[in-house]
């Protein structure tokens, strides 16, 4: 197929964003188990980020902050579950407005999408997409869920089973009817369309996996089941709760306030090292599907002008700290996600250690589009890092994140009393706002109003295991690193309405 695009100077975006996808789950970034030849591909033709954040370990906080380029607390969606306003302005709406095709395929989720409050799916603000291809997860209770209609055309329903052997995993629909198929279909259609235009595009790619619950397609699956023993258990040393937050412990015990969901101490090595292969088999068959849509890219024409993001909203415990789930807490698991980006002008083969908030990357789009900046964003724009091979590896000091009462646990419509298990430790529910502060070498967490919060020096304890939050011995060290996050605080309030005059 020939392409019509000499017109166009702009280049096109293809932002991909996996939900809840951990950082060492791909081969770039050292995982010998898995198989993602072509995200690591992508690496190979681009820059990778060791130490990008996200601003909330949650889907709906974190997604609203990094299109809109704002803390979570600033633009208010602080939580699953509320609605942005209508008054945020999204990244593609920016495109959009300046002669951008844009288009979504998969999950946005910056507004409810609980089918009983959004039977319709989930409300949309002017968020900027022409296309609009939406499949928040595979839920078949929404009417509009494309992926449902898709399904329905090809005469199949949604339907997993437990699989053999594992009370968490499951047996997932087949690769051909698979969302993440879907998903690639989709965007694939999408990207042969617009080579017959000349019109840049903006393409959000958002599949749901690997995502709980865990359903890859049992041909995924399989080639971990041989290698199952190999697969490592989660980083948890016994005992290393006692002296960390109680809401931790209450989730050690059952995760997100459900009793019996998850109950670290109740899980064997097969559960742990089951749940870590169908987590990865979800990852393989993302790879694989990337891989096509890549290929539509080159056999378009349209490789070569095209820049492409991966990366993902946040990650998952994965049993690690005692934890599944995701908390939410700053553990580096949870907060620390793939990015790498490629495209027209950026370096090949890079890493980059330098520290990045997903903040970041709204302005750092405009700026390589050649777009203004708009005066509501707060991150800033990182575009050096990836077009100048000598630029010094720095960005941030610190990374800033927050989440204030953004937990599962805290929309409970049962009666708390009735979790027999908390009954007698009240103290265990907590509803926490927690702020964090990372830099190169240590992470701070305050619980607001709690006595306990978390202090790690992560240079000598990257796992995070021991919490020196109380130790006498860095009590110096804890009250420089809270005025740097009061700093922070301070310099995340909203910069919206622009100050225009003096008085
Ligand atoms: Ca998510």
């Amino acid at each position: 197929m020939t392409a019509s695009k000499e017109t166009t100077s702009q280049p096109n975006i293809l932002w991909i964003c996996t939900d809840e996808q951990r950082l060492d789950t791909l081969g770039c970034y050292g995982n010998p188990f898995v198989l993602t030849p072509h995200i690591d591909q992508l690496a190979l033709s681009g820059v990778r980020f060791n130490h990008a954040y996200v601003q909330c370990p949650v889907c709906t906080p974190s997604r609203s902050s990094f299109l809109t380029g704002r803390y979570t607390r600033t633009t208010r969606n602080r939580q699953n579950g509320q609605a942005i306003d209508a008054s945020e302005i999204l990244i593609p709406k920016i495109f959009r407005d300046h002669g951008y095709y844009t288009g979504l395929v998969g999950k946005l989720h910056l507004s409810p999408c609980s089918p009983d409050v959004s039977p319709f799916g989930e409300p949309r603000t002017d968020d900027g997409y022409v296309e609009f291809h939406w499949s928040n997860s595979p839920n078949p209770k929404w009417p509009n869920n494309e992926y449902s209609q898709w399904l329905m055309r090809k005469g199949k329903q949604f339907q997993t089973k437990p699989y053999n052997g594992s009370k968490y995993v499951h047996q997932g629909m087949s690769p051909e009817y698979h969302q993440t198929r879907w998903v690639a279909d989709t965007a694939i259609r999408f990207i042969e369309t617009t080579a017959h235009f000349n019109h840049p595009w903006f393409l959000s790619v958002n599949p749901t996996d690997p995502h709980f619950p865990l359903d890859p397609p049992i041909e995924y699956l399989e080639r971990y089941l041989d290698i199952l023993e190999d697969i490592p258990l989660p980083k948890y040393v016994s005992g290393e709760l006692e002296n960390k937050p109680n809401v931790q412990k209450a989730d050690h015990i059952a995760a997100t306030n459900q009793p019996g969901r998850f109950s670290y101490g109740d899980m064997t090595d097969f559960d742990q090292q089951m749940i870590r292969a169908a987590y990865w088999a979800m990852v393989d068959q993302i790879d694989v599907q990337i891989g096509r849509i890549i290929d539509m890219l080159h056999q378009t024409g349209q490789y070569d002008n095209t820049i492409i993001i991966f990366m993902s909203d946040h990650g998952d415990m994965l049993g690690d700290h005692g934890i599944h789930l995701k908390g939410p807490y700053f553990y580096d698991p949870l907060i620390r996600v793939p990015l790498i980006i490629s495209g027209p002008g950026v370096i090949a083969n890079k890493q980059r250690q330098a520290l990045i908030e997903l903040v970041d990357l709204a302005p750092t789009l405009l700026e390589a589009s050649g777009m203004p900046f708009y005066p509501g964003m707060q991150g800033k724009s990182f575009l050096s890092l990836l077009t100048e091979d000598n630029q010094t590896d720095h960005h941030r000091e610190d990374i800033y994140a927050e989440s204030y009462n953004a937990s599962w646990r805290t929309w409970d419509r049962k009666p708390r009393e009735k979790i027999e298990k908390y009954e007698q430790k009240e103290d265990l529910i907590s509803q926490p706002f927690t702020t964090m502060l990372r830099t190169n070498h240590h992470k701070l967490v305050v619980y607001h109003g709690e006595e306990m919060g978390e202090l790690y020096d992560l240079q000598t304890d990257p796992n995070e295991t021991t919490n020196l939050w109380s130790d006498q011995e860095y009590k110096n060290l804890k009250m420089q690193l809270l005025l740097r996050m009061c700093d922070r605080m301070a310099w995340t309030s909203d910069p919206l309405p622009e100050r225009i005059s003096p008085f």
